[in-house]
């Protein structure tokens, strides 16, 4: 096992890495930048290191200021956390050939899957089911109208190294489809660097449903039941909940087995994400793999009763499995809200300053992940993310009541939160029924 590990993030993700290592007996170094010094989870690592001046060009993305870190201070391991160098193949590589592991899959295993094109191969080879369309990157108007044709209106064009909705067009004639793979490929060359688009059918308000993955290096894949993603806005989660309101035990096992599979086929170890497009009729289509822990993780924890930070630490280091396919048992519904400091009244404007006070929910289900405390300072340069307020209940109706009730106790001041919108959802009657979709937010819940 590992006897230090580098945490190369920051915030409540940093945070809940430090609490992974203290019960595994594993030290622990947290780099941190300018922005973050004196922040009070750095207190509560073994040793802190800063990298770098606020941007996070020149801290967090800044892979040589890392490693030197690492070197430094002698680790063994690096964790990514979420954002910022988790899903980049070329640091996994500088990690390997520095003889520190990093905590994640394998750079090929990043590459392959990062890659919408080649992670669509791989689910195709695996039998995982994908929305109508073609294999390859398209590389004209005249071939994206001649796949429009044949598979039907409405199509989507996605950039091939695109995520979270970048470099994405939704067609509804051919007008719009040259329009928009022009478009699509001009904004994916600007941002990815590489400008392949691919074309498949356009699911019309569908359910966004992931399947937790954990991997061992000794071949063995566990899923540990699904998350629904389905309340976004501008392709930022605000709520997550486990089990998904439209899953049965039988389109669970199809899911899982089928996102194991897909795991199996890229040689996939640690902890991801598959993610599915779910329709009315529970038919799921692949979407893409996130090759790294995210943020709505606690979710699966609460309802699977595992600690994922610990099964993939574990597997990283090269331990089998503390748990098999069969120990996993979904049980109770969890749901979690995130809190931005965003005002909610003003387009969700970012709202960076000082925390004045903070009274923390607490009592029976309530789990609180997050590094802020009053005095703390959230400072400009990051996201607004400032906590995860999470519950867990026997059942979705007791879950809910849980979460507004836990949601009134919650009080931050000197900031603009979105704990009112997250109010506004748990009385919602769309959200109650659970008959939502990934546009129901903007098109209808805020249009209103
Ligand atoms: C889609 C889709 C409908 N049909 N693909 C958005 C993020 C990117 N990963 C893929 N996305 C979508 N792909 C097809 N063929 C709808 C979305 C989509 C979406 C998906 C999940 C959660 C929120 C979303 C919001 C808008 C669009």
């Amino acid at each position: 096992m590992f006897s230090k590990i580098l945490i190369a993030n920051r915030g409540e993700i940093a945070l809940r890495v430090i609490r992974a290592c203290r019960e595994m007996g594993i030290k622990c170094v947290c780099v941190f930048s300018e922005a973050d010094r004196g922040a009070p989870y750095l207190a509560l690592a073994d040793e802190s290191v800063c990298i770098g001046p606020p941007p996070s060009g020149k801290s967090y993305l800044d892979i040589s200021r890392i490693m030197s870190a690492a070197e430094i201070t002698d680790v063994d391991a690096i964790h990514p956390g979420y954002g910022f160098l988790s899903e980049n193949a070329h640091f996994a590589e500088v990690c390997q050939s520095s003889g520190i592991t990093f905590i994640g899959p394998s750079p090929e295993a990043i590459k392959l899957l990062g890659n919408k094109t080649s992670a669509r191969g791989v689910a195709a080879k695996a039998g995982v089911p994908l929305l109508p369309g073609v294999k390859e990157n398209v590389e004209s108007e005249e071939a994206a109208i001649e796949i429009a044709n044949s598979i039907g209106y409405p199509v989507i064009v996605k950039a091939a190294a695109g995520g979270g909705g970048r470099g994405m067009r939704v067609a509804h004639n051919e007008i719009a489809l040259v329009n928009g793979f022009l478009q699509a490929k001009s904004e994916a060359g600007l941002a990815f660097k590489d400008d392949s688009v691919y074309v498949e059918k356009y699911l019309e308000q569908p359910r966004h449903v992931e399947i937790q993955l954990i991997a061992d290096k000794h071949g063995n894949t566990v899923y540990c039941g699904e998350r629904d993603c389905s309340l976004q806005r501008r392709h930022q989660k605000l709520v997550e909940e486990a089990p998904s309101p439209i899953m049965t035990p039988e389109l669970r096992k199809k899911m899982g087995d089928a996102a194991t599979k897909l795991a199996k086929e890229a040689g996939y170890t640690t902890a991801g994400t598959c993610e599915f497009l779910v329709d009315s009729k529970g038919n799921f289509y692949f979407m893409e793999v996130n090759t790294r822990i995210q943020v709505e993780h606690p979710v699966s924890e609460l309802v699977t009763r595992t600690d994922l930070i610990r099964a993939q630490i574990l597997a990283a280091a090269g331990e089998k499995l503390p748990f098999k396919q069969s120990d996993v048992e979904v049980r109770g519904h969890a749901i979690e809200c995130r809190i931005n400091a965003e005002d909610p009244d003003h387009d969700f404007r970012p709202c960076p300053g000082k925390i004045t006070r903070v009274f923390v929910p607490g009592g029976p289900g309530v789990r609180w992940d997050s590094h802020i405390e009053a005095g703390y300072t959230i400072p400009s340069t990051y996201d607004s993310m400032i906590g995860k307020l999470l519950v867990f209940a026997p059942d979705r109706t007791q879950a809910i009541a849980r979460m507004k009730r836990a949601l009134t106790e919650l009080r931050i001041e000197g900031v603009k939160t979105t704990t009112p919108l997250h109010l506004r959802i748990m009385n919602d009657r769309r959200f109650i029924e659970g008959s939502v979709h990934t546009s129901y937010i903007e098109k209808e819940l805020l249009a209103k």
